[in-house]
């Protein structure tokens, strides 16, 4: 196992290195530069990242990429700014002069908006032909997944950036966040994992009133969730909601007509809110829903023990305590689990501007990591340094830097391996593998949950639609208008702080805000998809 591994890598390495000269930086280059019989200088590419608050900043002496330059020859002049200002930073060094340009953009948050946008104005480069020349490992995903290379592709026709992709076999990662049963509760109250959304209330009551910290109050917490989003998405499926997937919160299809929905508007949907108003209401939910972030949530898990929680899986130390449950069956019967991703995550993960006089080699460069190699160094490190090859869990860090860098479970450990990986939430082209992946999703309990949920996952699943750029100036209005309304409410129905006796009245301001326009721009971007 560990041979073939070594060989596959050895492999990989030759497609990339073939790039440029290498610099004779150890055995692996020396001999690629034997098999290169191209002189060509050793290549420098300028980049521009956005790093996310787990990661270390300087990304020059970052030891993910000090090991990729050997494997791969092209120095990488790396200019990062934090996450959370990468998109306005990169929309400011775009508006000036093409000098002043980055060769490319990694993890920069680019929409399929601005993807057109930098397009149609010069300033991105049309990748379409470079990926079907230099970029076999993300070709072959492409040719064998047609839908990511649908969502991929612009209205224009031009594919303009290189995605970051979950594997569509990656079960658990697609599912994401899932209904998670405390076993000790279940088994101390004699109880069985619900299986429609009745017994799930009947549930949280019983486990409201069980005083399990054995206080003599009734202070437990049944149901923790980070925000109603979350709760939304493995609920709204039990009312037949959310039939085309998690990417499409607002649109889906109506069953009965084969006619695009608008969700938040339909009776099924108003039914969903009355079921949350009723757990709100009698204390099921927990009340620091509308302020916890996630450490505290990720705390309170760990150890002040919940019922049950939505969330993409128990912290480690406490994963044999929480099963995830089936997806619930609703008052009409549907079973549906709604909460499933597109393996499309991200589409504008990595760009090449005009200002860059090596595309090829740029895009040789990226698609190292759409390889099960490449997946390895990005998200495990270097073999017997940071990680150690395991036969039963090729995920497995090494005990000998477990210290440094342990599994992502939090928000320290994260930190620790943000000092030799960029991963942790960060947005970056390449593919999320099952057999490379160190978070949770990658646990055995997650991929248990996966497999139950999977009788009922949508028959389809929709990547993000694109948008022409008349079409997104609309969008961008009725989004805030209309989208921003829907949540707002959600939330005061839920509270009670409007009643149900409102909702005729809110179905009218919703067509007031453009709801009609709104239905006719999505159509259009379908029959765009489904139709190209
Ligand atoms: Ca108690």
């Amino acid at each position: 196992m560990k041979s073939t591994t070594r060989r596959m890598g050895l492999a990989a390495t030759a497609a990339v290195v073939l790039v440029g000269v290498c610099c004779a930086l150890g055995l692996t280059a020396a001999r690629l530069v034997e098999q290169n019989d191209n002189k060509e200088q050793s290549i420098t590419i300028k980049a521009f990242a956005g790093y996310s608050p787990a990661v270390a900043s300087d990304w020059n002496r970052m030891p993910l990429w000090l090991q990729y330059e050997r494997l791969s020859g092209i120095h990488i002049d790396w200019q990062t700014v934090p996450a959370s200002e990468v998109a306005d930073r990169r929309n400011l060094l775009l508006s000036r002069s093409p000098g002043e340009w980055p060769d490319i953009l990694y993890g920069t948050q680019l929409s399929p908006l601005e993807l057109v946008g930098y397009g149609a104005s010069g300033v991105l480069i049309p990748l379409e032909n470079l990926i079907d020349r230099e970029a076999p490992h993300l070709k072959a995903l492409l040719d064998r997944y047609p839908d990511v290379r649908r969502g991929l592709t612009m209205p224009d026709g031009h594919i303009y950036s290189l995605p970051m992709l979950y594997d569509p076999e990656f079960g658990s990662m697609l599912t994401g966040e899932k209904l998670w049963l405390s076993r000790s509760w279940l088994a101390a109250l004699g109880e069985r994992p619900p299986e429609t959304t009745e017994e799930l209330y009947r549930l949280l009551k019983r486990f409201a009133s069980s005083d399990r910290n054995g206080n003599y109050k009734h202070d437990e917490t049944a149901l923790l969730v980070q925000d109603i989003d979350s709760l939304e998405l493995v609920l709204k499926g039990a009312w037949g909601l959310g039939n085309r997937g998690a990417e499409h919160p607002f649109v889906d299809v109506n069953p009965r007509s084969g006619a695009l929905r608008f969700i938040p508007t339909s009776p099924e949907y108003k039914e969903m809110l009355q079921f949350m108003r009723r757990l709100y209401e009698e204390g099921l939910l927990d009340n620091r829903l509308f302020a916890i972030n996630e450490s505290e949530f990720l705390r309170l898990i760990r150890e002040e023990p919940v019922g049950a929680f939505v969330g993409n899986g128990p912290p480690s130390s406490v994963e044999g305590e929480y099963a995830a449950g089936a997806a619930l069956a609703g008052p009409r019967g549907d079973r549906l689990f709604a909460g499933v991703h597109h393996p499309l995550h991200r589409a504008g993960a990595f760009a090449v501007t005009s200002a860059n006089r090596y595309p090829e080699a740029a895009i040789r460069w990226a698609d190292y990591f759409y390889s099960e190699e490449g997946n390895r160094l990005f998200f495990l490190g270097s073999p017997d340094e940071t990680y150690r090859p395991a036969a039963e869990r090729a995920s497995a860090f090494s005990d000998s830097t477990a210290a440094v860098i342990g599994q992502g479970e939090d928000a320290k450990s994260e930190r620790r391996i943000g000092q030799f990986l960029i991963w942790p939430r960060a947005e970056y082209p390449g593919i999320v593998r099952k057999t490379t992946f160190p978070g949770a999703e990658s646990s055995a309990s997650a991929q248990a949950g996966a497999s139950r949920l999977q009788p009922a996952l949508p028959a389809e699943v929709w990547p993000g639609f694109t948008y022409t750029p008349d079409e997104n100036d609309l969008m961008i209005a009725y989004s805030a208008d209309i989208q921003g309304y829907v949540a707002e409410m959600r939330n005061r129905f839920i509270t009670g702080e409007v009643t149900f006796e409102a909702w005729d009245d809110y179905v009218v301001s919703l067509r007031r805000k453009g709801l009609t326009g709104y239905m006719a721009i999505y159509a259009s971007a379908y029959k765009r998809f489904a139709m190209p």
